[in-house]
């Protein structure tokens, strides 16, 4: 690293400090939490590294509450959050897409200063196998009554976040955050052990570089959907002249890729079932915070990401999220066909 970056060495914890006063009421513990957030993914980092040489490759046997077969590594990330969070005096509960029910936690503070942590400990672990990045996504809520199971703690609509992140465990680790000032990306150094910041006040390109959509699921889509793909990737509109069908499977890669580059990630109802496959609370709603606060915007079709009202833990919403121009039409295709 040049001479002249260590002036500027800005890690996660003094960025996070500087963010502190902005929780007035947090008494440190904001920064606490985060910074647990930190400490917890550098362990899922250098087990996800090490993955091809340790025993966390492969599936584990279990089938999760979302129906899906278990990796033995989706385990070991939520177990090391666990373990890294339920100590904190600040949290009053946690809530994992591993887990079928929130964890309450004995936090020592008062229920109304703490904090109900919901993650994605590790999204795309169908990927892990083949060495393709995955990620964890974290979202951060004040509880709103004291009974700390309470749904009322968790089902709150996404504009309620203090705090959402990601980290994707790629060519590098990069803890991605916003507590609502920007978007500021850290990338973790291996000979120091510390995020240090490296894309600070991250702005989503108005250019749509990616187009991001599993696209056999294309005749499953319904009209609006389907014509929307259509005109982004055939029309002849010039700004899609440079557009390419980027699409990882890993929903934080795909994000992060289109954060930097420009794109739209889309992931619609499925006609017959009527519903999407990603869940709201610890993968929309985070992923729709750091959009927004990026420039960029992220919807259902009829409704903003960020104001649905959660009514399960585990709730799948349809998401199209990315440039604001890209957002705003498919809006207004899906209105234009009757919906919202
Ligand atoms: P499909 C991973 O399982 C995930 O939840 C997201 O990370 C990803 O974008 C999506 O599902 C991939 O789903 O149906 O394309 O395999």
């Amino acid at each position: 690293m040049p001479e002249t970056a260590w002036k500027d060495f800005d890690t996660l914890e003094s960025h996070i400090a500087k963010q502190e006063h902005l929780h007035a009421r947090s008494r440190g513990m904001f920064s606490d939490l985060l910074r647990r957030i930190g400490v917890a993914t550098k362990i899922v980092s250098s087990k996800v590294q090490r993955a091809g040489l340790l025993d966390v490759l492969g599936e584990q046997g279990a089938v999760n509450v979302q129906g899906e077969r278990q990796m033995k590594l989706d385990v070991v990330a939520n177990e090391i959050m666990k373990a890294t969070l339920r100590w904190m005096p600040s949290v009053v509960a946690l809530a994992s897409e591993e887990e079928d029910e929130p964890i309450a936690l004995p936090a020592k503070c008062g229920d109304e200063d703490g904090y109900v942590v919901l993650f994605d400990p590790l999204d795309g672990s169908s990927n892990i196998d083949a060495n393709i990045p995955v990620g964890t996504i974290f979202s951060i809520l004040h509880p709103v009554v004291p009974d700390r199971l309470s749904p009322d703690n968790y089902l709150q609509p996404g504009r309620r976040q203090l705090a959402a992140g990601y980290v994707i465990y790629g060519a590098s680790t990069m803890f991605v955050y916003t507590t609502g000032q920007g978007v500021h990306g850290f990338t973790l150094d291996p000979e120091v052990g510390e995020y240090v910041l490296s894309h600070e006040n991250i702005r989503i390109p108005d250019e749509c570089r990616c187009f991001s959509a599993n696209e056999t699921n294309y005749d499953a889509w319904d009209e609006p959907s389907r014509r929307f793909a259509d005109h982004v990737r055939y029309g002849n509109d010039p700004r899609y002249a440079r557009t390419s069908s980027r699409y990882v499977g890993t929903m934080v890669a795909d994000f992060h890729r289109n954060l930097l580059y420009g794109g739209v990630y889309m992931y619609p109802a499925d006609r017959r079932t009527g519903k999407g496959k990603l869940r709201l609370l610890y993968e929309c709603s985070p992923l729709a915070m750091l959009a927004e606060q990026a420039g960029g915007s992220a919807t259902t079709g009829t409704r903003r990401i960020l104001d649905v009202q959660p009514t399960e833990l585990h709730q799948r919403v349809p998401i199209v999220m990315g440039n604001l121009v890209e957002v705003d039409l498919y809006e207004r295709m899906v209105a234009e066909a009757g919906g919202g």
